[in-house]
């Protein structure tokens, strides 16, 4: 590498949005610590764009465990390592970073899509057991004003952790209360994980024995595992039998009235094998009653420890892969992958005309394709709020368009600076939940004081405001292989943009630059190019724009404001806020443009539902604004035929900063 060769890549990873300095490995892992000794995630990634004299694309199609030495043992030198020769490596040359990107994207298919609701905010804690306590928290939500599309259930709503089941002690008549949900304008959203109870009479582990979908040991038995439920088997997803099987149970659930999904321990996360405790237990026994000294008393402690997700376990069990048995750990990555696959698989076949919201802890490049992804158990440190920051970029180039991080963090206690700043930035993703972890302090909008409930109310309401714009940016990018997020040094090859890593480009229009640190009430931001500053408080209160001039810039952001930067000759778009994305009125819509000279914004849109997009149906009105002298433009607007927008109030600012506004109908 040369000096200042910058290397990006890697996905769902720790580190910065620049990847030198460090080693990384792709071998999908649970690991709830997220620190930055860490060198994996859930995700294998194997994707990395070198931006020096030259710019290269690089992907490493290997499914098993592969490190990534990105000027770790030598500042220099990039080396990666592979544990068996069976790789295919693709390059990939272009014209610009982007445009390798693109043509990376365009090779791996285009990225899954889900419906328009899954771009409301939803709110997840594990768990709310029942279906009071849901009840209650959807009318919290209502109560207080504030928007909210989906309500999460994790592991408590089964009975005894068993996927597909329904505890009827919490849950009496499930059809009928999502139906309940809906009707409030709530869709409901299971967790399905991987390992499935070991248990007879359960019919999803009786029929899986059947017909040999789990996986196996080295004696063709049926390897067992321990997760939530005790004794699991772990379907073997590699398997196409296995998958078409295992994604239709999700009818059952579909048939009650679910719309979405998330996957999880899909690594998959083993919390111990019947080995891998005897094992532990005889070493206790070994050493029982004797004097330990440090180095067999660390020893112990370590054994302990690494009951869990164990090397040995994952060398331990084996797929059938057309009738070979291929073991686990050399094709590990493309387990969580699988999972979600074979429920993709089952939609499109069995409700080819509907969008489901599906996404993964555990992913590898292509799952992009079937569901999203979110990054997992981060904690409530100011450290995961820009650590999700920097991820965000990198999960795009890869394809996970539709991604997040749990807002607020799940692990370890927030507070309410935190969950605001952490929304702040939020809602710039498009999958925005907040989720937190058992026994943690809650941590919903309405949680903490009146005064955080009016700013997550206001900032929530702005989010809603977007969503026109975050779903054009969002489809456009998915179609094209374009990325919806980008880091600054996507557009701006200055020198000081190369090297931001705290401010990203969202879509076509907009740069931002979230706050990340504790009582912080301002930061600097780097101004490649002048642009329009608009903080943004309440969304609807479109006052205080000015053109902030390219070069550093020091910016005050109070607690209630979000710092938003229009690019120049663009144009944002906002919507109405409604309770969720159903009530969003949609005929009338607000721009924001910085014109200097000429402006064009194509506003796409759907259904939101269905996917006859895909067959060509959708919308699209193309705006555009021209300068005719420094006080008059010329909007015009064209449509296919399929916009509803009948109204557009608008707001342009000149070069000059003066701001002229008005409505111009359709
Ligand atoms: O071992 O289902 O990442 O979001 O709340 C923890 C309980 C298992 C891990 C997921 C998290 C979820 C939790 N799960």
């Amino acid at each position: 590498m040369g000096k200042r060769d910058i290397v990006y890549g890697l996905g769902e990873n720790v580190g910065g949005i620049n990847k030198r300095g460090s080693l990384y490995e792709s071998f999908c892992s649970d690991d709830f610590d997220h620190t930055p000794d860490k060198s994996s995630l859930y995700a294998a990634h194997n994707f990395i764009l070198i931006d020096g004299d030259k710019q290269i694309g690089l992907f490493f199609d290997y499914p098993g465990k592969i490190a990534f030495d990105i000027g770790y043992t030598h500042k220099d030198i990039l080396s990666i390592t592979s544990e068996k020769s069976n790789i295919d490596i693709y390059i990939i040359e272009g014209d610009n970073l982007l445009h390798i990107v693109q043509k990376f994207r365009n090779a791996i298919g285009q990225s899954y899509v889900p419906p328009k609701w899954a771009f409301g905010f939803q709110q997840s804690r594990w768990s709310y057991p029942n279906d009071k306590s849901i009840t209650e928290v959807a009318d919290n939500f209502r109560r207080n004003k504030i928007p909210c599309d989906a309500i999460y259930m994790d592991i408590d709503y089964m009975e005894d952790y068993k996927n597909f089941t329904i505890d009827k002690t919490k849950f009496p008549n499930f059809p009928n209360f999502v139906k309940e949900m809906k009707n409030k304008g709530f869709r409901l959203v299971p967790i399905i994980d991987a390992g499935c109870k070991k248990e007879d009479g359960y019919d999803i582990c009786e029929e899986g024995l059947e017909n040999n979908y789990y996986c196996v040991d080295k004696n063709g038995k049926p390897f067992v595992g321990a997760v939530w439920p005790g004794k699991v088997h772990f379907p073997d997803f590699l398997n196409p039998d296995t998958r078409e099987w295992f994604g239709d149970k999700y009818s059952g659930l579909i048939e009650q009235g679910i719309e979405g999904f998330w996957n999880d321990m899909n690594e998959p996360a083993i919390f111990y094998s019947e080995d891998g405790l005897q094992k532990a237990f005889d070493k206790i026994e070994d050493i029982k009653g004797q004097n330990l000294d440090i180095y067999s008393f660390f020893d112990l402690k370590s054994t302990m420890l690494s009951i869990s997700n164990s090397m040995d376990d994952y060398k331990s069990f084996y797929h059938n892969v057309d009738g070979e048995m291929v073991n686990h750990y050399d094709v590990h990555n493309l387990y969580g992958y699988n999972m979600t696959r074979a429920a993709s698989d089952s939609f499109s076949s069995n409700y080819p005309d509907k969008r489901f919201l599906l996404f993964s802890r555990a992913s590898y490049v292509g799952m992009h394709r079937y569901g999203g992804i979110w990054t997992g158990d981060n904690k409530s440190w100011w450290e995961h709020l820009e650590l999700s920051i920097k991820m965000m970029p990198s999960l795009n180039m890869v394809g996970f368009l539709y991604s997040g991080a749990d807002v607020g963090g799940f692990g370890c206690n927030s507070n309410s600076e935190l969950v605001t700043r952490w929304t702040q930035f939020g809602i710039f993703t498009p999958l925005l939940r907040n989720h937190a972890a058992l026994g943690t302090r809650l941590q919903e909008p309405f949680s903490f004081d009146s005064e955080t409930t009016d700013i997550l109310r206001n900032t929530l309401n702005f989010r809603y405001a977007l969503i026109p714009y975050i779903y054009s940016e969002f489809m456009k990018s998915s179609k094209t292989g374009d990325m919806y997020i980008k880091p600054l040094s996507f557009e701006y090859r200055d020198e000081i943009s190369r090297r931001v890593e705290d401010q990203l480009l969202v879509g076509d229009s907009l740069m931002v630059a979230p706050i990340y640190k504790a009582n912080t009430f301002g930061r600097n931001v780097w101004l490649p190019e002048d642009m329009l500053l608009w903080k943004v408080n309440k969304y609807n209160n479109i006052e205080g724009l000015k053109i902030a001039p390219s070069g550093f810039n020091y910016i005050d952001v109070d607690i209630d404001e979000i710092p938003l930067f229009i690019k120049r000759d663009r144009i944002l778009i906002l919507g109405e806020h409604g309770e969720n994305v159903a009530a969003i009125n949609s005929d009338e819509i607000t721009l924001i443009a910085f014109v200097d000279n000429c402006a064009t914004y194509k506003l796409y849109d759907d259904d939101g539902e269905t996917n006859q997009y895909k067959a060509g149906i959708f919308s699209e009105l193309i705006i555009t604004i021209s300068k005719r002298d420094d006080e008059l433009f010329n909007i015009e607007t064209k449509t296919n035929g399929l916009s509803k927008i009948k109204k557009i109030n608008y707001n342009i600012v000149t070069n000059k900063g003066r701001v002229l506004s008005g409505i111009k109908t359709i």
